[in-house]
């Protein structure tokens, strides 16, 4: 059982408040497609990956990124049961889309990346901790099916 402070909780809140899924979405998946290209197995059916410009251009790639950030939003509002909330995602990744659980941890750090770019100062040390957290919650409860 994961416990969260109030801090984290209000940390996580508000990075969340100031998200553009659409915007961040696009970025931390194409970012995560470009700089690991062996995460681009699982794409095949999205058309043009040449590039990281058609990969960024790719209107596939955005909305798949817009879908990761909803679900992102999942876990957020189901901040004490993550685990269960993802539970038939994990079945889906590891069964049908036989996604290697390791990429998870690669998206959850172009996210972060993304986010504290955007965030700039507003981005601190207790703000990286408590969404680092959170998206470790989120790759173990997406991984779970695996082990
Ligand atoms: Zn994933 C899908 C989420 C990661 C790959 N995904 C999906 C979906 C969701 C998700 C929600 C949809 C489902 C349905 O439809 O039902 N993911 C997610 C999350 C994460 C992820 C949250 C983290 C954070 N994925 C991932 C990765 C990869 C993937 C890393 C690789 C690399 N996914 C995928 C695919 C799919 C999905 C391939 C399918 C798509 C289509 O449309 O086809």
């Amino acid at each position: 059982m994961v416990v969260w402070t109030d801090k984290e909780r209000a940390a996580i809140s508000d990075i969340f408040s100031k998200l553009d899924y659409d915007d961040v979405g696009q970025k931390c998946l194409s970012r995560c497609l470009i700089v690991y290209p062996w995460t681009q197995r699982y794409f095949g059916a999205f058309g043009n990956l040449y590039n990281a410009e058609a990969i960024m251009n790719n209107p596939m790639i955005a909305k798949h990124g817009t879908t990761v950030m909803q679900s992102l939003e999942r876990a957020l509002k189901n901040m004490d049961d993550i685990r269960n909330t993802y539970a038939e995602l994990s079945v889906l990744h590891s069964e049908k889309l036989r996604v290697d659980p390791g990429n998870f941890r690669l998206l959850s750090d172009c996210l972060t990346i993304v986010i504290a770019a955007k965030m700039g100062t507003a981005f601190t040390p207790e703000y990286q901790a408590s969404f680092q957290k959170f998206l470790s919650v989120v790759v173990s409860a997406l991984g779970r099916q695996y082990h």
